[in-house]
């Protein structure tokens, strides 16, 4: 797949974009990366991309413009259809589902906006808005940083196989188990009997009982969508009870 991002601070993706797995994803030929600076759009002396807010108020806007020339160029440099995203706290909230339905496409363009906001007419542009939480940022390069690791994981190839991206607890919706690695023992603190005793099944099961429980504790609102078993269904939802008493907020 290839991925443009469209950004005025260019050269904070190139550290993300060269290390570990994503670099070892592009040089496996998995993903191709071009960051474009975003003044490279502008017509004026000052390469502007922002504007006040007509009607008043705090902070400044993205123009149009700049944004409307770069996907214009950017689609006509590639017959690849591309799906446009702009990054933006008003967006879908970011999730694996969303992660997996983008690491499907050809070519995705990463719209990055600054200051308060973009002006309104850039969301034509985007297929879709994305949001990577309920947080506010200062931009939409973070977020772009992170969406561009979670789908360039999944990329066929990129994983190696032991870490197959179906092998993961939050694939089937739920939490990850408890890993430890040596010593066995340490400050006192030791590791679970059952991952010392060679015993595959009977580890494959204490883990899918331990995620599940964690999920269970942790993070309640996966429960209802996880891909769970009826017994471990009841169970989640007997922790649930248990955790959750009323008026108990843990
Ligand atoms: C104006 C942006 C772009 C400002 C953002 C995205 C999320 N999840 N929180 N904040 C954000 C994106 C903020 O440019």
């Amino acid at each position: 797949m290839h991925i443009d991002v469209v950004t005025i601070f260019p050269e904070v993706f190139g550290p993300v974009l060269s290390s570990s797995m994503l670099g070892i994803a592009q040089d496996q030929g998995a993903v191709t990366f071009a960051v474009h600076d975003l003044r490279q759009w502008t017509s004026d002396r000052h390469r502007t991309t922002d504007d006040y807010p007509y009607g008043g108020g705090p902070g400044m806007v993205m123009k149009p413009e700049p944004f409307y020339r770069a996907v214009a160029e950017l689609k006509a440099s590639d017959p690849t259809s591309a799906t446009i995203v702009l990054v933006c706290p008003q967006g879908r909230r970011f999730d694996q589902d969303l992660a997996e339905d983008l690491a499907g496409r050809e070519r995705l363009i990463l719209l990055c906006g600054r200051y308060e906001g973009v002006d309104e007419r850039v969301r034509d542009l985007a297929d879709i808005e994305i949001s990577i939480g309920d947080y506010v940022l200062t931009g939409g390069e973070l977020p772009a940083m992170v969406i561009i690791d979670a789908v360039t994981r999944l990329q066929p190839g990129v994983l190696a196989s032991h870490e197959a991206a179906e092998e993961e607890s939050f694939s089937w919706g739920i939490l990850e188990y408890p890993q430890y690695t040596r010593p066995a023992s340490f400050q006192g603190k030791d590791v679970p009997e059952v991952l010392l005793s060679g015993d595959h099944a009977r580890i494959a099961a204490w883990r899918r009982v331990e995620a599940v429980r964690r999920t269970a504790e942790r993070r309640p609102d996966l429960i209802p969508s996880a891909d769970l078993t009826p017994e471990e269904r009841a169970y989640a939802e007997k922790l649930i009870t248990d955790t959750f008493k009323e008026g108990d907020f843990r």
